[in-house]
């Protein structure tokens, strides 16, 4: 006779769940019976909160939700922050968690992980949050969740398996397959409203997000055929190419494009949340819009936040994309178009503003040469600043971060190796800081476990640097920014990881071609010269 435990990991591979990241507890050995049985790869991180980055990074590559099993009480309270970061950043995540039996639930007697109420606890950083009660609801319960990661705006969701249903007899539940869910499609009258004023326009500006990554496609198709300069979030980095005649970078703090910002009569803006990391890193509330503005989202209150629209058009962006191809001439790519010497302009302008930091182009000048087709993973560090200025890569879902959005330092080396493994074949080289990494150190031992090849490029400053900075430039004597920073070459070694500083661009450029496939390498760069003046 099968238990629920046992149903729910034949569920999932139906569903075509391959990867589970979690660490067992006595709360959840029920939940591992069947794994063994099954073509389900499990990851054991160090650290809950690794758990939950790593399927983050999974998700991210593969766009399908990166699933966690974590126990009741701490493993929950310790994967909360990764369900934080991956809410901000609409990622689907399906977090599967043990809770104490029913009959013993809410009742603070100090039972074994108790919590006074765990599902409240995630309530808030999930679209829904289900504590399940009978065996039967399982495969609606579970077909909901993938109606939230497929149907609408993706964000973590959380089952609870009380103790006494993981165990419960579940041998009359059949494995259903899949229903899959249609995805909104706009308005029609509102989708030909949008088309006539985009013909209509004279200086167009595109607004790109997050949103738009299945999108690439239609992406190209539609800066073409508006002849719009185009500004990417920095999760929609890839959406065009590098060198593309009308792409203006992921610099909409940086007063060029807030010019050019001012200056189009219309804007439109696809699944982007138009917020403050990507439009503001400088929090001075300077992003305007000049003149109309167009929005196309699938979360109908995203439409209204930040910036009011004219038009509010709720779709997925692809098909809205598609539609609005259809009711616009097809244009084509030229050097010399109105929309291309606009962004010329702009792009010169960058050049200039971003000249102080030709050190870090030489750096990533140096990481695509050794390895073109690489994905950057990254964290909240100087690399990753410096990067989301001037970096720009063929292909989305190849550069994101924690430097946006929930901003939580530690995300980047659990979320390079969720990464990996949803894509084997392409490098991953994870950008941190000292301070970043040691927040998370321990997941080198699951990714040498796990046999998960990553580069790993410290950033080494002794410090905060970035908030040393900011405490300097406020005036206050800075304090608890200068810290102590272990030897990360001896650690690293110490984990099973091949690693070694960089001695200069050459070495760096050698170190990264011999690369292992099965472990990560470490490789430490100074925050000093030959790297930086
Ligand atoms: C969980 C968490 N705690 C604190 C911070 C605040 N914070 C942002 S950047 C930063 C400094 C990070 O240091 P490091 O990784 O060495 O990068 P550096 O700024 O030195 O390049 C800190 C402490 C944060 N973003 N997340
Ligand atoms: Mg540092």
């Amino acid at each position: 006779m099968s238990t629920c435990g046992e149903f729910l990991v034949k569920q999932l591979e139906a569903w075509g769940v391959d990867t589970v990241f979690g660490i067992p507890g006595v709360h959840t050995v029920e939940l591992y019976r069947g794994l063994p049985h099954s073509t389900i790869r499990h990851i054991t991180p160090r650290h809950e909160q690794g758990a939950g980055f790593m399927a983050d990074g999974y998700a991210r590559v593969s766009g399908k939700p990166g699933v966690c099993f974590i126990i009741t009480g701490p493993g929950m309270t310790n994967i909360l922050t990764a369900m934080a970061q991956a809410y901000a950043d609409s990622i689907p995540m399906l977090v599967i968690s043990s809770v104490n039996e029913r009959e013993r639930l809410g009742l603070g007697k100090g039972y074994l992980h108790e919590l006074p109420n765990q599902r409240a606890l995630t309530a808030g950083v999930t679209a829904f949050s289900h504590t399940l009660m009978s065996v039967e609801e399982l495969p609606a319960v579970l077909a909901r969740a993938f109606a939230v990661f497929e149907g609408q705006r993706p964000r973590p969701v959380h089952i609870e398996l009380p103790l006494d249903i993981i165990t419960a007899p579940a041998g009359h539940l059949r494995v259903q397959a899949r229903s899959s869910v249609s995805r909104p499609a706009p308005a029609l009258a509102q989708l030909r409203e949008a088309a006539a004023k985009l013909r209509a326009a004279k200086r167009p500006l595109l607004l790109l997000g997050g949103g738009c990554v299945a999108a690439q496609v239609e992406a190209r198709a539609l800066a073409m055929a508006l002849d719009a300069p185009t500004a990417l979030t920095i999760n929609a980095k890839g959406l065009l190419p590098p060198g593309h005649p009308l792409l203006l970078g992921s610099n909409q703090s940086l007063v060029p494009v807030r010019q050019l910002a001012l200056q189009a009569d219309v804007v439109l803006a696809i699944g982007t949340e138009l917020g403050e990391t990507d439009y503001d890193v400088v929090f001075d509330g300077n992003f305007k819009l000049g003149g109309e503005l167009i929005r196309i989202d699938i979360d109908a209150q995203q439409l209204l936040r930040n910036f009011a629209p004219s038009l509010a058009i709720q779709s997925d962006a692809r098909l809205a994309m598609r539609m609005l191809l259809a009711d616009l001439p097809a244009g084509e790519l030229r050097a010399d178009s109105p929309g291309a010497r606009r962004t010329a302009a702009v792009q010169a302008q960058l050049a200039e503003d971003l000249s102080g930091w030709a050190h870090y182009r030489q750096l990533f000048d140096t990481l695509l040469g050794a390895l073109p087709q690489a994905r950057f993973v990254g964290d909240s560090t100087q690399t990753v600043y410096s990067g989301n200025h001037l970096v720009e890569l063929d292909g989305a879902r190849r550069w994101f971060n924690s430097s946006t959005g929930y901003g939580t330092l530690g995300y980047g080396l659990p979320a390079a190796i969720g990464a990996r493994l949803a894509e084997p074949g392409r490098p991953v080289i994870c950008l941190i800081g000292d301070g970043g990494l040691q927040f998370s150190l321990a997941e080198l031992a699951s990714a040498v476990e796990a046999r998960v090849g990553i580069i790993v490029l410290l950033w080494n400053n002794c410090g905060y640097g970035e908030i040393k900075r900011y405490m300097q430039r406020r005036d206050i004597t800075p304090l608890g920014v200068d810290i102590y920073t272990p030897d990360f070459i001896a650690l690293a070694h110490g984990f099973g990881c091949a690693a070694e500083r960089a001695r200069d661009h050459a070495h760096l450029a050698e170190l990264l071609g011999d690369a292992p496939q099965d472990r990560p390498l470490l490789i430490e760069i100074a925050e000093a010269p030959p790297f930086h003046p």
